[in-house]
């Protein structure tokens, strides 16, 4: 059953015997058969006389709960009276974090429709795929970062409006002319609400499916048993909204308890801690990569308002906690998340803080590590890290599917250990997923623009460790006769690569080489390299 007139989504979840076991024992995981997460999160606040508190600060906005709804409900509106969006639509959703963003989120949802939020930093080419294969008809768009989306060439987007602009016929204005609420459509809890785009490791994204009854479940997991989120807390972080760390974090848990989240268009750490103070904030989300560069700045600034610290994204190492405790006194709260799985499902509480470790299964979560066959392994064993629990993977008409998803368990990638006392110690990727400074990059991708530069005979990329990083983006790159490999032409190629893709993904390194190791089939040998580096 689904309450979508477009069943696009409904068509396309993966069937059913490839769906993890989903678990639902918590008292709080039981939902109604009809769930709108919009209406959950943001206007049952006002129903229940907590319309005035705050809810979202920008850089140019302050607005209360009520004045949020007033925004989500005026682009509803629009969204399905003038530009004739119906329930189970994907709209595209791209921007720097602002609370017009967030608005614009609420409103898909609230709608029925699709939120398929989007990195800031994607290029024509990364977000024509993502339509293509999500066949989005709207996309909501940031005045500021029109082109990339303009050069777009889809059949199937048909209608773009901007917001923070100043053209006539942009969102707010549209919007001011609608002053009516909007009744959230009344969603089946199994319908899907968004789409979150992962990379993986080939670069061809994949869509992450998740339904309002996982975004609710999220929200009563993790922030509820583990941080212990609280009404009166202010958030702040640096994920963007389209990193499902980023919307859990900034925005579905603090309005799960009625809290204020500052949304920043750069959250960079040179700024952060500043804004910390400005804000009086009490909970930061970022990387392990940020909270090493915060560390060496924050004496500068009065952060006696901050009480929790969360890391994700990458393995924390125990220097960069015992640097961010010596700074600041808080014990950071490692977790670990998935696209896949929406967010944080093995972390620990600032009591139960292990240096080196992840920490327990979060409350409603399963966790358990495993041979290539599916079999626990016993403590001490290094193998692949295995996940049930009330969110999974279900991609998108995706035939990695099968490879997410074996026996039932989520298999994330990781290889992990679990310890003497029950502790998942992270090891590594199992797969050869680049993680640099938060971000997930995939070589391949790399190495597909790389080698559209005419210098370029062959590649291969992969990550290298780094200190400040994690890791960073190598390429190996064997010339075509008649170039030399010099500084000049590493710039030249590094900037080909950010005019090409995402700048992010950009090769820090790079070293010339005469050939590539190869199978004898003609597969390169990455470890090889990454041996070499
Ligand atoms: C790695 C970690 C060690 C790990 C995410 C929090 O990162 C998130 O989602 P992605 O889909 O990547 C998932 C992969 O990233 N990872 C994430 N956190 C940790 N490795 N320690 C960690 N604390 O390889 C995992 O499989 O980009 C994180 C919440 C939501 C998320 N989507």
């Amino acid at each position: 059953m689904t309450s979508h007139q477009d069943t696009f989504a409904h068509d396309r979840w993966p069937p059913r015997a490839q769906w993890p076991q989903m678990i639902y024992e918590l008292p709080e995981l039981q939902f109604p058969s009809h769930l709108n997460c919009a209406r959950e999160l943001l206007d049952t606040h006002v129903e229940q006389g907590r319309g005035e508190r705050l809810c979202l600060v920008g850089e140019h906005s302050r607005w209360s709960y009520a004045e949020l709804q007033r925004q989500v409900d005026a682009i509803a509106h629009v969204l399905t009276q003038e530009l004739g969006v119906v329930p189970g639509n994907r709209v595209l959703l791209r921007g720097p974090n602002t609370p017009m963003l967030a608005a614009c989120w609420y409103a898909v949802v609230k709608a029925g429709a699709i939120a398929v939020a989007t990195m800031p930093l994607l290029r024509t080419k990364e977000l024509t795929a993502v339509i293509d294969k999500a066949q989005i008809s709207h996309a909501l768009c940031d005045a500021r970062l029109l082109d990339e989306l303009h050069a777009v060439q889809s059949p199937y987007l048909k209608h773009t409006v901007a917001y923070l602009g100043d053209a006539d016929d942009g969102l707010e204005r549209r919007a001011a002319r609608h002053t009516a609420p909007f009744a959230a459509v009344a969603t089946e809890a199994d319908d899907c609400c968004l789409i979150a785009f992962t990379s993986g490791t080939t670069g061809q994204p994949k869509g992450c499916m998740h339904s309002h009854r996982d975004v609710m479940a999220a929200t009563r997991c993790w922030p509820r048993h583990v941080l212990r989120a609280r009404a009166d807390d202010v958030v702040i972080g640096s994920p963007p909204l389209a990193f499902t760390f980023g919307l859990g974090g900034l925005l579905l848990f603090p309005m799960s308890v009625g809290a204020a989240a500052v949304l920043l268009e750069r959250a960079m750490p040179d700024v952060l801690p500043a804004y910390i103070a400005q804000y009086r904030v009490t909970t930061c989300y970022t990387s392990p990569t940020a909270y090493r560069a915060m560390a060496a700045q924050v004496g500068a600034h009065d952060l006696s308002s901050l009480r929790q610290c969360v890391s994700a994204g990458e393995a924390l190492p125990a220097a960069t906690r015992a640097l961010w405790k010596e700074a600041t006194g808080i014990e950071l709260i490692d977790g670990i998340g998935a696209t896949e799985l929406l967010h944080i499902f093995i972390s620990h509480d600032e009591a139960h803080a292990r240096p080196g470790a992840t920490g327990t299964p979060v409350p409603g979560y399963r966790a358990r590590v495993v041979d290539e066959a599916g079999r626990e392994l016993p403590r001490g064993q290094v193998g692949r890290l295995a996940v049930q629990g009330p969110t999974g993977c279900r991609y998108l008409d995706d035939a990695r599917q099968q490879a997410y998803v074996q026996h039932g368990w989520n298999l994330t990638g990781d290889a992990y250990l679990v310890d003497d006392e029950g502790c998942f110690v992270y090891q590594a990727r199992t797969d050869d997923m680049i993680i640099s400074g938060g971000y997930n990059i995939a070589g391949p991708e790399v190495e597909a623009a790389l080698l559209a530069h005419p210098a370029v005979a062959e590649c291969g990329v992969v990550g290298v460790a780094d200190a400040a990083r994690g890791q960073i983006v190598k390429a190996f790159v064997v010339l075509k006769p008649g170039y030399a490999g010099d500084a000049e032409l590493v710039a030249a190629l590094q900037a080909h690569v950010k005019a090409t893709i995402a700048p992010y993904k950009y090769p820090r390194a790079i070293a010339f080489c005469a050939a590539l190791p190869r199978t004898e089939t003609g597969k390169l040998q990455r470890f090889k390299l990454k041996d070499s580096a």
